[in-house]
């Protein structure tokens, strides 16, 4: 049924006048947003959220080929729904050489890579030099390759442990190779649920400051949402009302990725999420984030099959290749560890999206109709 008649039919008046405000293209109140999490089915709040997907970015579906390093699990912090971090005489810990990395790197160059998105833990012993010689070193031998490097956590640890201000460390970064920052870290915004599940590192505060300083240095970023484990649907909202918010102001976040939490192996527990949930979240995203250009549906945490429908209800981006990732296998995915080229083309295929490959700042470089 067309998306007009079906907010035309929808007996409920409140989640009618939503509708009626997402065809006038108008922007959606918090509240709205909640409305649509408590009251409006998947189907409905879907239709509506792939009406704005196909006005944002037609039939396309964009994924990068790219390659994740996470160059060490050592962390100081032990965030209770992680299951990559370790602490340094943990048996699991590892810490990559710079050599394995440049390998790394090379395999995903020469294989066609554009960017190589870099995420770690929090290791005691690194210095502030050791995060900017990574990537003057990455960006030394492939000065091509796109590097999507460390979170705000990560922004926020460089800042404390150098006396830099933030602007300092990431105009610094940004000389020795840094592109892009990734927009992991973010978890929840609320106070309530990071005093449970990530008490001790950057604060939500901290998280949006180094965005937004970022922003303002012309270094673009990404936003992410870590949900299903001890948020509610208002603590969801608010999140995405702060990012909302920020974007406003600077216009400097590319995509929106909310990540859905897998409980295996850590201090948290608890249940993985559902698939209707995961795609609510993914369509409710879409309506609510009207100044987010995109909304990517990861495989990694989603799952392909999730992720496929996802894309058909409000999500336009995959991600990409990956190819190794290991902070959500730790926590359990099923998913493969990464994907070809080829695969993600025939993913967004069969889910009747026309399958276009994108550099990090989502200009296309391929279309394959
Ligand atoms: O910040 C940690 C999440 C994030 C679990 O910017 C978990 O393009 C699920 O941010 N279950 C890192 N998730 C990954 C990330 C990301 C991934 C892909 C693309 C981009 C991008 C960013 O992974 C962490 C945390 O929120 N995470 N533990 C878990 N148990
Ligand atoms: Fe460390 Fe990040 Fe895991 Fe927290 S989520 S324990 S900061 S690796």
């Amino acid at each position: 049924m067309q998306v007009e008649l079906l907010v035309e039919r929808n007996k409920d008046g409140a989640l009618r006048a939503i509708g009626e405000k997402v065809l006038e293209g108008k922007r959606l109140s918090p509240e709205e947003a909640l409305s649509l999490f408590y009251k409006g089915d998947l189907s409905y709040v879907a239709s509506l959220a792939e009406h704005v997907n196909r006005k944002k970015s037609g039939m396309f579906a964009y994924f990068v080929v790219n390659r994740q390093i996470n160059p060490t699990n050592v962390c100081i912090y032990s965030c209770s729904f992680c299951s990559f971090g370790v602490s340094r005489s943990d048996p699991r810990a590892y810490e990559l050489s710079l050599q394995e990395v440049l390998q790394k790197v090379e395999e995903t160059y020469t294989q066609g890579g554009t960017e190589v998105h870099i995420v770690g833990g929090i290791p005691p012993h690194w210095r502030y030099e050791d995060y900017l010689n990574l990537v003057r070193e990455i960006k030394r031998a492939f000065p091509q390759i796109v590097v999507k490097a460390w979170t705000a956590v990560e922004i926020h640890h460089m800042s404390k442990i150098s006396g830099k201000s933030y602007a300092q460390v990431l105009e610094e970064l940004k000389e020795a190779g840094v592109d892009a920052l990734p927009g992991g870290g973010a978890e929840i915004f609320s106070d309530r649920v990071r005093k449970i599940i990530a008490p001790y590192k950057a604060s939500a505060e901290e998280y949006l400051q180094v965005h937004r300083t970022a922003h303002q240095l012309g270094i673009p970023t990404n936003a992410t949402m870590l949900y299903g484990h001890v948020e509610t649907y208002e603590e969801r909202v608010q999140h995405m009302e702060k990012l909302r918010e920020l974007q406003d102001q600077t216009r400097g976040f590319q995509v929106f990725i909310p990540l859905a939490y897998w409980p295996e192996g850590n201090r948290l527990g608890g249940k993985r999420t559902s698939s209707v949930d995961d795609l609510k979240t993914i369509a409710v995203a879409r309506l609510f984030l009207d100044n987010f250009d995109h909304v990517k549906a990861y495989w990694v945490t989603l799952g392909e099959k999730v992720a496929q429908l996802a894309l058909n209800m409000g999500a336009d981006d995959l991600d990409g290749t990956v190819q190794e990732e290991r902070i959500v296998h730790a926590a359990g995915t099923q998913s493969a560890v990464g994907h070809t080229k080829e695969r993600l083309i025939k993913l967004i295929r069969d889910a009747g999206k026309v399958p276009v490959e994108r550099d990090t700042f989502y200009r296309p470089l391929a279309i394959y109709p």
